[in-house]
């Protein structure tokens, strides 16, 4: 046991439907299984949707927090990931090949990200799950998951 306060680092993933931070889910919920920090999105009929998400440092240090997402299903011909914060900038590659895409975060600070997707043709497979999950490369114990399904637009043939 430490007796003496040690820094405390806990990454917060949030998730949503807009890019507005305040409409995203899970705000200030930490866990591994994406429990009230998960949504269901519907695509467009074109197939098209977007998912934002953001992570934010909820420790008291600065802190290197790696985004990680789920790899992309056969079904989705695309699965792309930006970053929104300090100019758009196309992480796909090391968010989803790489293993994870680190950003340094001061205290309180908050990076905004987009996922775009978009099913093969003809692929009426509904409930493709993507998962995000962000960790402290302080300290590894310190992730956070968040959770989008994507549905098939309701009367899309
Ligand atoms: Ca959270």
């Amino acid at each position: 046991m430490k007796s003496f306060r040690t820094k405390l680092y806990r990454p917060d993933v949030r998730i949503g439907k807009k890019a507005s931070l305040r409409t995203h889910l899970g705000n200030n919920i930490y866990n591994r299984t994406g429990k009230k920090q998960s949504l269901a999105v519907q695509m467009a009929p074109g197939g098209r949707t977007a998912v934002y998400f953001s992570v934010q440092n909820d420790g008291d240090a600065p802190d290197g927090i790696i985004v990680r997402a789920s790899k992309p299903r056969a079904s989705m011909k695309y699965l792309r990931y930006f970053r929104l914060t300090f100019g758009r900038q196309n992480i796909t590659a090391a968010t989803v090949r790489a293993g994870g895409r680190s950003a340094k975060i001061a205290p309180r600070q908050t990076i905004a990200y987009v996922l775009r997707a978009k099913p093969t043709r003809g692929s009426k497979k509904s409930g493709q799950k993507v998962t995000i999950r962000a960790r402290s490369t302080a300290d590894g114990r310190a992730y956070d998951v968040a959770k989008a399904k994507l549905d098939k637009a309701r009367g899309n043939r």
